[in-house]
């Protein structure tokens, strides 16, 4: 089911359409389907799983200004999970924040703040409490000119929970997570279009699991400016940053300016979008844009 922008639910069927929640949409004159889907100016995209054999595009939201990335202040930080987010972010043509949840139930949360922004050169890191409403009105700004904030992370991250305190009303269900691992429950199960009070636009997403490449754009370049930087200082061009005279990035590695465990992760990253291309590129070969099996070259 479709939103309409005054909240009236609009039940046109979408056969056929590639639809994402924040899209904007014709509807054919008598209002059953989706004619065109207007041109998006960002869509966040992860891989889904397979459909068939092969792997689909699954976009979670459009026409997102800023994608709020976040993560709990309860669990240990995962900078392996937010560097992925921050391609995704990234290449989906919206600006990335950093939202650091549930500071209301930890003391110190600067070792976590500080694990975190390591991994997001350029990125804003905030703190902020759905329940006491701490770091709130510092989020609210992002939604400035009538723009659209995405909500996303894991299940039980607190997504809903920051929604409705931006809200200032319990527009969206939320559960408890599970005492020892901290897990959410997947409450939220569909995205949700909802209209903040001040202005633009919040989108609630389902929490996802594994956040899976699907690019490409420049978000590898961007997530990992950092190393990218370094990358133009060493000798050779094409250098592999393994054992090569002069290679910048092994002398940060070694000077301990930079972590071992973030370039092996961008490295892993780039692996993962070019087999996503090759991928690509085998099954265009074999499938014209139908999905029917173009006829074998003799
Ligand atoms: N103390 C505290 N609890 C929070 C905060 N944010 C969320 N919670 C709690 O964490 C649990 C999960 O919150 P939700 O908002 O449902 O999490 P979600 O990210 O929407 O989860 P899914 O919908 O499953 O993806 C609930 O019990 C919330 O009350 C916070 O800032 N402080
Ligand atoms: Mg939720
Ligand atoms: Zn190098």
């Amino acid at each position: 089911m479709l939103q309409s922008l005054d909240d009236r639910p609009l039940r046109v069927r979408n056969i056929g359409a590639d639809v994402a929640v924040g899209d904007f949409v014709s509807i054919d004159p008598d209002g059953e389907r989706v004619q065109h889907v207007l041109h998006r100016h960002s869509a966040f995209v992860r891989r889904a799983s397979f459909v068939g054999n092969r792997a689909e595009a699954h976009t979670i939201a459009a026409n997102v200004g800023t994608v709020m990335l976040l993560h709990g202040l309860t669990s240990p930080p995962n900078p392996r999970r937010l560097e992925r987010e921050l391609v995704l972010a990234w290449d989906s043509g919206a600006r990335p924040v950093v939202v650091m949840t549930k500071i209301d139930l930890v003391d110190d949360p600067r070792p976590t703040v500080e694990a975190m922004q390591d991994v997001a050169p350029g990125v804003d890191v905030l703190v902020a409490s759905g329940i006491s409403g701490e770091g709130v009105d510092e989020l609210r700004h992002y939604a400035n000119d009538n723009a659209t904030i995405a909500l996303l992370g894991a299940s039980g991250v607190g997504k809903s929970t920051l929604l409705n305190s931006l809200v200032g009303a319990s527009r969206q269900a939320t559960a408890d997570v599970r005492e020892g691992d901290q897990r959410g429950r997947h409450t939220t199960t569909a995205s949700e279009l909802v209209r903040l009070p001040s202005g633009g636009w919040l989108i609630d997403t389902p929490g996802v699991r594994a956040v899976s490449l699907w690019s490409s754009g420049r978000g590898i370049e961007r997530a990992f400016a950092d190393v990218f930087e370094l990358m133009d200082h060493c000798r050779f061009r094409d250098c592999k940053h393994e054992d090569e005279p002069d290679c910048a990035v092994s002398s940060a590695v070694a000077a301990g300016t930079l972590d071992p465990r973030r370039l092996d992760s961008m490295k892993r990253l780039v692996a993962e979008e070019a087999a996503l291309e090759a991928e690509q590129k085998a099954h265009d070969k074999t499938f014209d844009k139908r999905g029917a099996r173009r006829p074998k070259k003799v």
